[in-house]
């Protein structure tokens, strides 16, 4: 998900927490000790960012993994096998496991239940049984108070040895203490809560996004299954008692995911559609004297680019860092050794780089430890320095033996990066002319961009605008002092499978790659940079929206530290033009138009969208006015292209810091972009009862 760089609603004060704070009322039963707890509690609504990183999307999805994450972590106990998510009509969400529940004895110092503890006490989670949660999440790792904090009601269902206990919580605080309700033949726990809207400015949770991770984490515990359920649009209601809400059979979206062979049916995934080089997947699982587990599965395809999709603590990272340091080190060295003493390539050859071994391989690198470190803007790269030595010394010993037991794979792939080497060699020399060439030199701009006048970077800002008709109007538009506009003509080159050499061959390419200023490849140097905000600016259509995935691949690719360095941006213009009179509005949604509508008192059912094909070009503007102020009528144009847009609107919708918004393109964002990637986490969720295994043992599931 992109960053939100829109200004946020002002949070409303947690006010309901501290009225109640100020006057203990005895009387509700409520004791001293109570009182503390909710004080406990209230640090996590003052400051909800630095609990689950933000407010806004990205923190309302992250209460769902807060909760997920402790029934995950009983599940890599050995404990539970099913973990259920849903979306309920009333706006809630529940997670329910299959797990030890949680426990509900007396606390000894508090006299409380330590299920009240555990929801009602920031950092309890573990306290309890530190063995079997080993490996905590660490990023956010704080556990189901924060969640029960930020939300209106919450309910903790417990079923443990024969008996039912639930507590209710209203932002935190609990309603009454721990109850028995009655006997159950279950064990698990169950949890529901219902974000709080003052709290967070949109309640609204993503099924894709909730896709997307959960079908990752049940790849990341084999033998667990996740099973997903939005009955957000079911008419009824589900009942509070209902433990799975699978057992329903509700006739709403729902998934179940079940990989047996884990991250080897994670890769056996994402090669699904490529030529493999050797049959089969390389696998292996260890843990080191110092308890750093290591796992990795690989396989390499007919492709030259590399996926290598890391995970520390079953955190994603993206980002990388010292596992996948660790990992490449290890696999450089142990198929040039293996080289060497089979001599499969002749010496003259040389050795293979590590870039060489890494083409068209697919790797899932997961090591969990305790005490880890994340790094990196977005937190996405693993810091641990143990991570590194450990994953190179386990990976290292599994894969040596690998090679030796498995000759033809061997061979395969020293011949597949000889390949590589070979087209490496080829590529260098090849974009040697055209660097000596001068081609790529700072001081032959291309003749399509309009430079700004600043020459520091910090302020300046460029513009890759679609066409060059919008490139004209963004032109007349900008402010010239530190806004430069360079005009893509037609779609820049797919660069998912083409080399640096080809690349540079393909003239939008080199525009921008010349203007950024920093070069590319081996003399890439980002301290060049000519501009420290590139945005993207596409028409809102089929076409921009490819041009944009085809520019964000381009980025990750070849631009990856822009990326980190949060330079890359999306424009973000109006889909919208709303007149009424001589009052305009923009909106950048269909939700913000009907907002607008309504505020103007009608509907959109009721109102002619202008159209200029029907209005023409270039007296459009006129005839929309006579029309709107002879009728009082409201007006709306929706907006194709940039290139619809007079320079002033440009200006003002779009380019304007002072009124524009840039949407941040995170690393997140342009892996998704990533083709390859789009096939693993692809959107064309089929909203209807899919059911994905590998290798699925439950042959009672019906699909
Ligand atoms: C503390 C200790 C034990 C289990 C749990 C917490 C636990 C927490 C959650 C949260 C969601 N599902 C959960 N399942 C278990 C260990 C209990 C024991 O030793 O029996």
């Amino acid at each position: 998900m992109a960053k939100e760089t829109k200004k946020t609603a002002p949070k409303k004060a947690p006010t309901a927490i501290k009225k109640k704070a100020e006057k203990p009322s005895k009387e509700k039963g409520y004791s001293a000790s109570d009182i503390a707890v909710l004080e406990g509690l209230e640090p996590v609504r003052k400051r909800p960012g630095m609990y689950i990183g933000s407010t806004g999307p990205d923190g309302l999805h992250h209460l769902i993994r807060e909760i997920f994450d402790n029934s995950r972590d009983e599940a890599m106990a050995g404990h539970c096998d099913h973990i259920e998510i849903a979306l309920l009509p009333d706006g809630s969400v529940r997670v329910a496991d299959n797990g030890r529940g949680i426990p509900v004895d007396k606390h000894p110092k508090t006299g409380q239940s330590a299920l009240e503890v555990i929801m009602t006490t920031l950092h309890a989670g573990g306290k309890f049984d530190n063995e079997s949660y080993k490996f905590s999440g660490g990023l956010h790792g704080v556990g189901a108070s924060v969640v029960n904090a930020l939300s209106t009601y919450t309910r903790a269902e417990v079923h443990r040895d024969g008996d039912r206990y639930v507590q209710d919580y209203e932002i935190g605080k609990p309603k009454a203490k721990v109850k028995k309700v009655g006997k159950s033949d279950r064990r698990g726990t169950v949890i529901t809560f219902t974000p709080d809207t003052s709290i967070f400015s949109d309640v609204t949770f993503s099924w894709e996004r909730i896709v997307k991770h959960y079908r990752e984490q049940a790849y990341l515990v084999k033998n667990l299954r996740v099973s997903l359920i939005d009955a957000r649009a079911y008419q009824g209601t589900v009942d509070e008692d209902t433990y799975y809400v699978e057992d329903l059979n509700l006739q709403v979206p729902s998934m179940t995911f079940y990989f047996e062979g884990g991250i080897v049916s994670m890769v056996r995934y994402l090669n699904a559609h490529q030529k493999p080089v050797h049959k089969g997947i390389f696998h292996f699982e260890k843990e080191t004297e110092d308890e750093i587990q290591v796992e990795v599965a690989f396989q390499y395809v007919d492709d030259i680019s590399p996926r290598i999709v890391p995970f520390a603590n079953n955190i994603s990272t993206p980002g990388g860092g010292m596992h996948v340091t660790g990992f490449k080190t290890a696999l450089t060295r142990l198929i040039n050794n293996y080289n060497k003493n089979n001599k499969i390539l002749s010496e003259k050859d040389g050795t293979l780089s590590g870039d060489d071994v890494l083409e068209g391989l697919t790797a899932v690198i997961s090591v969990k430890m305790k005490e880890i470190q994340f790094e990196g803007q977005t937190k996405d790269k693993l810091g641990s320095p143990e991570a590194r030595g450990a994953v190179e010394s386990l990976f290292g010993d599994a894969l040596s033996s690998y090679l030796e037991e498995n000759p033809d794979d061997a061979k395969a792939i020293i011949r597949k990066a000889a390949l590589a080497m070979k087209a490496r060699k080829a590529a260098k020399a090849a974009k040697d002319s055209i660097l000596r060439k001068g081609a790529l030199e700072g001081f032959t701009l291309p003749g399509k961009l309009t430079d700004c006048q600043t020459k520091n970077a910090e302020d300046a800002e460029i513009f890759i605008v679609e066409g060059d008709s919008a490139g004209g109007t963004a032109k007349q538009g900008r402010d010239r002092k530190t806004q430069a506009i360079l005009p893509l003509r037609g779609k820049p080159l797919n660069v998912e499978r083409v080399r640096l050499d080809k690349m540079l061959g393909n003239n939008e390419i080199k525009s921008m790659v010349i203007a950024f200023g920093t070069s590319i490849g081996e003399t890439f140097d980002i301290e060049k940079i000519r501009y420290k905000k590139i945005v993207i600016a596409t028409d809102a259509d089929v076409d921009g929206a490819h041009i944009r995935t085809l520019l964000m691949t381009f980025f990750y690719r070849y631009f990856r530290d822009f990326i980190d360095a949060g330079y890359i941006y999306v424009a973000q213009p109006p889909l919208y033009k709303i007149k009424k009179g001589k009052a305009l509005h923009y909106a950048f949604s269909d939700e913000e138009r009907d907002a607008v509508m309504k505020d103007l008192g009608a509907t959109i059912a009721e109102v002619e969208e202008t159209n200029d094909e029907e209005e023409g070009e270039e007296n459009e503007e006129e005839t929309t006015d006579k029309k709107a102020k002879s009728s009082g009528r409201i007006q709306v144009q929706r907006y194709k292209g940039l290139g619809e847009m007079n320079a002033e609107e440009l200006w003002e919708t779009t380019m304007n810091p002072e009124t524009r918004t840039l949407k941040q393109v995170t690393i997140d964002d342009a892996i998704e972009a990533d083709a390859i990637f789009d096939t693993l986490m692809g959107s064309d969720v089929e909203p209807r009862k899919v059911f994905i295994q590998n290798n699925a043992k439950l042959a009672e599931i019906d699909i």
